[in-house]
């Protein structure tokens, strides 16, 4: 079978995109080197002494694994150098993240999530890496400020993610279709192992925390009924797998069909908005989703159409096949 790589894959892509341009390739390039090294890390967590928390909160009060750091230090480190990026904003810092002075600028903006599901490490579950692609909207020789970042989901250039889980593999979408990669790592590349994923109309699984049932309004608890019942638009219940790793749960249902769900709760003062991130995870995760043919809401608005009003802000997520998730709508529309 011929094999195809990403590079080469993007330069096929590059005739029909104006989005990837020779810059756009250079970007990946160095995102995919980024991951690499993090992949290298993961595979070797259990050995070195990289497990286990650092001791320290980041800006949402979580604590930072060894693993967060060392990923959000690579990416930053190695993204600072590419030349095409003005500025990034990461999960793990508070701030944006100005390219500095002294390296080349670019117009181009990397959002990221380094390692979601980082509870998840220790333990020996897939963890991933999101990312989200923009252009700064201001003009170059102007100071990069956050207006330039503060940009709605259909504004992405690309976005996508890296799972690092039995094998490694890179998922992305530059507004063209969605498609799936393979680290091999005997050579060392991402291979095209997933052309054009779809995702099914409608899936056979629904994966939410549920233990927070009690945390949720009435209309929420309706919707996570409707998913188990016999009697609901499929016929027969839905399966419930969470890994509690969105990118873990978000690929499975990609591939297979599904939707994943972290509704509102009420549980924590600082969880009123629920807990994912719209820049950094749910935003770049939707394009993918909507790519794929599937759709991506907060109950009331379609994910990608949500400008943000500062860098942090939560969402609710509803996200995977088109059908199970225009039902979620549906129900929280009647609701009112
Ligand atoms: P993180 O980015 O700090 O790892 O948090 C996000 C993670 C998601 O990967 C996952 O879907 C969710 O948190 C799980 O949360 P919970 O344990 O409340 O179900
Ligand atoms: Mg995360």
């Amino acid at each position: 079978m011929r094999q195809v790589t990403v590079t080469e894959h993007v330069l096929l892509h590059q005739t029909k995109s104006p989005a990837a341009s020779g810059k756009f390739t250079t970007l990946l390039y160095d995102l995919i080197l980024s991951a690499k090294m993090i992949a290298r890390s993961v595979n070797k967590a259990g050995l070195l002494d990289i497990l286990g928390a650092t001791g320290e909160t980041n800006v949402q009060g979580e604590q930072v694994q060894k693993l967060d750091e060392y990923a959000n230090r690579t990416l930053i480190h190695r993204m600072e150098r590419t030349g095409v990026l003005c500025a990034m904003a990461s999960e793990e810092n508070a701030d944006i993240i100005k390219v500095p002075e002294r390296f080349k600028r670019g117009e181009y903006i990397l959002i990221f999530d380094p390692l979601d599901g980082s509870s998840n490490i220790d333990v020996n579950i897939n963890v991933g890496t999101i990312f989200s692609i923009l252009k700064r909207t201001s003009p170059n020789d102007e100071d990069v400020t956050l207006a330039d970042i503060l940009q709605s989901g259909t504004e992405q250039v690309a976005a996508g993610y890296f799972l690092y889980g039995p094998s490694t593999m890179l998922v992305y979408t530059s507004g063209e279709g969605v498609h799936g990669f393979t680290l091999d790592p005997t050579v060392g590349e991402f291979l095209l192992s997933h052309p054009d994923i779809r995702i099914p109309e409608r899936g056979k699984v629904y994966s939410v925390n549920e233990s927070y049932y009690h945390y949720w309004d009435e209309p929420t608890r309706k919707i996570i009924e409707y998913f188990k019942s016999k009697d609901n638009e499929r016929g027969a219940p839905y399966s419930l797998r969470y890994v509690g790793s969105l990118v873990a749960d978000f690929h499975r249902n990609l591939l297979n069909g599904g939707i994943f769900m972290y509704p509102v709760d009420h549980r924590i003062p600082h969880k009123p908005q629920g807990k994912l991130r719209l820049m950094c995870e749910a935003s770049p995760l939707a394009f993918v989703a909507e790519q794929a043919g599937g759709a991506a809401t907060d109950g009331k608005r379609r994910i990608l159409e949500i400008k943000p009003g500062e860098l942090h802000e939560r969402v609710p997520l509803f996200i995977g096949s088109a059908k199970d998730v225009e039902h979620v709508a549906k129900m929280y529309e009647e609701a009112g």
